[in-house]
């Protein structure tokens, strides 16, 4: 063998332990999955009052034509659609169409349950404040209750987007 085939081995045989040593590198770890995004895609009525705070009816005829917002501060995000005469025996399920996100996880929002009345204004029937911080740090995963006393029951179905 001439020195010069013998070079050439000894050459090739580095490129090509250069190359596997490269292959062996090992890959970029993946990176944690993190939470980027939580939308709102309903919102259960569970239990409302039966009476105002004067223990009067909501409705004198029949029952309360309830409807749900939901705001962060003076911002209102959502605002469903009525279910009209509701009973106490019956969970309303309010669908969410359009895009509502919890933008701040830190951030505190509102629930309000309205009535609406026969003028077209609306009886504010009760509220409650939540931060989706508070849901995620406990692993509630899609479905966050909120609860006020037996009064006030609701359920807010939330889809978890990660990245
Ligand atoms: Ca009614």
């Amino acid at each position: 063998m001439s020195i010069h085939l013998i070079i050439v081995c000894l050459l090739s045989l580095l490129m090509v332990s250069f190359s596997s040593c490269k292959k062996d590198e090992p890959e970029e770890e993946e990176e944690e999955e993190t939470l980027s995004e939580v939308r709102l895609n309903s919102v259960f009525i569970e239990h409302f009052e039966e009476t105002d705070e004067n223990d009067q009816p909501w409705d004198v005829n029949d029952g309360p034509d309830l409807w749900v917002q939901v705001a962060r501060q003076t911002t209102v995000l959502w605002e469903s659609e009525v279910h009209e005469n509701a009973n106490q025996s019956t969970i309303y399920d309010f669908h969410v169409d359009s895009n509502v996100e919890f933008e701040n996880f830190d951030e505190e929002y509102t629930l309000r349950l309205f009535d609406l009345d026969e003028d077209g204004e609306s009886t504010l029937m009760n509220n409650a404040h939540f931060s989706p911080s508070q849901y995620i740090s406990t692993g509630s995963g899609s479905e966050w209750y909120i609860s006020k006393g037996f009064g006030f029951q609701c359920e807010l179905f939330v889809e978890l987007v990660y990245e």
